[in-house]
Order: C-alpha cells, then structure tokens, then sequence
C-alpha cells in the first residue's frame, strides 16, 4: 500500500491529525492496535482547552460537543475547611473551559473519518517502522494475520505513551526528561447527578481530591492514593466515605453518590522526549509527553501539536516548503514545557508528598492562599488552565 502520511494510534492525536490532513487534501492511513468499542469506550481526559474547542469547531466536528459538552467558566480551589471560586472566563480574557469526554471526542473523529470512507484499520498487530532516516519510510504491520507494508513520505508517530513510536528513534538521538511522583489518583465514574455546576480542587491533610463531571447524570471523581494502591482496599462505602471526608468545607456541600460504573487507578508522572521528530518519524501526543492530569493538559496538549504537525505537513505538500516540518518539534516543545511547568506546579501545590514536613505544608498553604487572594496569582493560573492562544 502507499500514502502520503501513514499515522500510528487512533487516539485523539492520530484521529485529529488524520481529519485536519483530510480537509487539506492530504491522504492518511491510520493503523489503531485496539477494536473500534474499546477506543470509544476508553475513559480518560474530560476538559478541553478553548483552543481545543475551537479546533474541534474549525474542522467541523463539535456538533455534539456544543450540544452535549459542559461549558464552565470557573473552578473551585478547597483549601483549609473553605471554598474558594476563580472566575476563569474574568480571569483569563474571556476564554472557558468545556466538559466533554475524551472518548466522545474519539467517537465524533471516528464518526468524521469513516463518514468520508477515510482509511482506519483497527486491530492491527506487530506494528514496526522501517527506514524513518530515508526519503521512503514504510510501516509494516499484520491484520487479520495478514501481513501489510505501507509506503509512505512522513510518519505520524501518535501511539501514546507505550507505543512503538517512540523506542523506534535511536535512543542517542532522544533526550528523556522524566519525574515519577510519589502518588497516584484513584478515579471513579458514577452515576449520580453532580451537585456542583463547576470542578472542585481539594487539597487536604489526608490527600488531594477532585470532584469533576462528564453530565447532568454522571459525576467524575478522584483521590490522591499510594502508587502501588490496590483497588481490592477500596469499597465503594470507603470511597465515598473518604470523597466526603476530603471535598468538606464550611459550605455543608458534599457529592451526590451514586452507583459508580468504573473505577481505576493512574499513575502520576511527567515526562517529555527531545525532540519530537526523527527523519520522517514526528511524535505528538502521549507518544512524546505525559502530564499528571492535575492540570488537565493530556489531551489538550495532543490536539495543540497535531494542529502544529498538520499544517507543517499541508504547506510541504501545497509548496514542498519543509520550514514548518523543521520547526515543529520547537515549535511543540515552547507549549510542552509550559503545560509541564502548570501541570507540576499545580501537582505540587495540591497534594500530600510522604515525608512531608510542616515547613513544605506551610509553603503549599501559602501558594493556595496567595492564589485566591492576589488577583495576578489567579489570574496566571486561568490562563493556563483555559489554555494559552496557540501560537501564530
Ligand atoms: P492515546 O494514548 O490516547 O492514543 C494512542 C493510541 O495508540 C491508542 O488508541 C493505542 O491503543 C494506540 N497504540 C498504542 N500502541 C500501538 C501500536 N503499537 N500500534 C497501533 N496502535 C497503537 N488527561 C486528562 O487531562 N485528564 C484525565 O483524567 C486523564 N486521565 C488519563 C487516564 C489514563 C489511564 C491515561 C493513560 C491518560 C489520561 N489522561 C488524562 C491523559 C490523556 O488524556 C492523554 O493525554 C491522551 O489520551 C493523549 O492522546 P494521544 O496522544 O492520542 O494518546
Ligand atoms: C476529568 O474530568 O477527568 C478531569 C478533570 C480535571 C483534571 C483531571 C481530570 O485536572
């Protein structure tokens, strides 16, 4: 087989990559490990960006994001038995976050892409690059047992985090920047009415804790766990029991409960790959990034490089001009760093870190205090939060 930009992973960064090359008139193939159902059901990321909505908009896929999809205009920050509100939209120019899940993202762009019969083969194995340091890379992979070989002119390496993108630059070539931290989140999806119109953050002696949403009837929560925390320590009575414990405050509001539908427990780290492109192989996404999702940025940060990597690869294609190809992963890594920045700052600033003594608590409940006092302090954090203007 032959195209012009062969794309690994049907996650948000190959789907979106894959539908903005389309309405540049330029032919993609996209090879996804998983079937169809588990990548629409996979539940993961839930705020975008206004600049991912706006994305999303621009290239005609946010019908059902703007009909189903939660627009808030604030967060909450819990801190000391109080609550505390930051009118993010005030604060950050007018710009708002949306609640929409990740993988009603994923069903709107697999929707797109097979309503214009664009190719995305799913349950694909064996996955392996050949000659990405040539002008003729290719990827051979099997389906149905069958073993294919696509030639290609640029390979989009969009696999997240543990795909084979990634391993397959030497690793010479690579720069790994990376931070474990010391906890993990324990998230669950249940099916109780959420109480609260807007995300609450808690930051509290036993732990953090988020209370999040996906709709008018499914509530998204999350509690700062060991690492190695095992599920099977978790009943439902002692999840909400804790979710309650945590998210107090003067205010006497607690979480609707519910039956909860799905519950896991994700490790927390930072990690970012330098750079981004190797020959013909450009990673975007989780293949080249990871945030803890304190900031919301995962999924935010996918969109925000294949905008980068897609109009980089239409004006090589429209005049054979290479300037935005060899400038993407800079280009890429200016918002990288900045949302790794937010994302570890906000981590810092929100959880309980083993062995801390009352000198660092003293500092967290500072910077908590400074933020919801000082007018500068709040407003740095909306910018981020909503997600900075891309660049021109
Ligand atoms: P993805 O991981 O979404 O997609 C990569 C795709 O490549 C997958 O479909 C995978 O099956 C496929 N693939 C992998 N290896 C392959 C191979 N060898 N061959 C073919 N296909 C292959 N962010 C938040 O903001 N909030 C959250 O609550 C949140 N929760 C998360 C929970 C988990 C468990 C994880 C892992 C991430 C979470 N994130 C969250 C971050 C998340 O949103 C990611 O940033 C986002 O999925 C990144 O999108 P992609 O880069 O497209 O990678
Ligand atoms: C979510 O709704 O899943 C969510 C929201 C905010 C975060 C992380 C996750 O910071």
């Amino acid at each position: 087989m032959r195209t012009q930009v062969a794309i690994v992973g049907a996650g948000p960064a190959g789907l979106l990559l894959a539908h903005l090359l389309h309405r540049a008139g330029v032919e993609s193939v996209v090879l996804e490990s998983r079937s169809r159902a588990h990548c629409e059901q996979r539940i993961r990321a839930g705020v975008l960006e206004q600049g991912t909505v706006d994305t999303l908009d621009e290239s005609g896929v946010a019908d059902r994001l703007h009909r189903e999809g939660l627009v808030h205009h604030g967060i909450e920050l819990r801190f000391g038995g109080r609550s505390h509100r930051l009118d993010l939209t005030a604060l950050s120019g007018g710009r708002s976050i949306t609640v929409y899940g990740q993988q009603e993202v994923v069903k709107d762009l697999i929707a797109a892409r097979l309503a214009y019969g664009g190719a995305l083969h799913f349950d694909v194995a064996g996955v392996r690059l050949e000659g990405i340091e040539s002008t003729r890379p290719a990827v051979h992979f099997t389906q149905a047992g069958q073993a294919q070989r696509i030639e290609c002119d640029l390979i989009a390496g969009c696999d997240g985090f543990h795909g084979v993108c990634r391993p397959s630059i030497p690793a010479a070539a690579l720069t790994l920047h990376q931070r474990e931290y010391p906890f993990a989140w324990l998230g669950i999806l249940a099916e109780a009415a959420p109480s609260r119109d807007e995300l609450v953050y808690a930051s509290h002696p036993r732990g953090f804790a988020l209370f999040s949403m996906r709709s008018p009837r499914v509530t998204r929560l999350y509690l700062q766990v060991a690492p190695d925390e095992s599920l099977d320590e978790w009943t439902d009575e002692r999840i909400w029991r804790e979710l309650h414990t945590r998210l107090e405050a003067d205010d006497g509001w607690r979480p609707n409960e519910g039956p909860i539908l799905e519950q896991g427990v994700t490790g927390m780290r930072s990690f970012v790959a330098e750079p981004m492109r190797h020959g013909r192989l450009f990673l975007a996404g989780d293949a080249a990034h990871i945030v803890p999702p304190t900031g919301a940025k995962g999924l935010n940060l996918a969109v925000a490089d294949v905008r980068v990597l897609a109009a980089a690869i239409a004006a090589f294609y429209r005049g054979g001009s290479t300037a935005g190809l060899d400038a993407y992963s800079e280009t890429c890594l200016r918002r990288v760093w900045r949302a790794e920045h937010f994302s570890w700052w906000m981590t810092a600033m929100l959880h309980r870190f083993p062995g801390d003594d009352t000198f660092h608590e003293r500092l967290q409940r500072a910077q908590l205090e400074y933020v919801v006092s000082s007018r500068a302090a709040a407003a740095s954090l909306a910018e981020n939060y909503v997600g900075l203007p891309f660049a021109p």
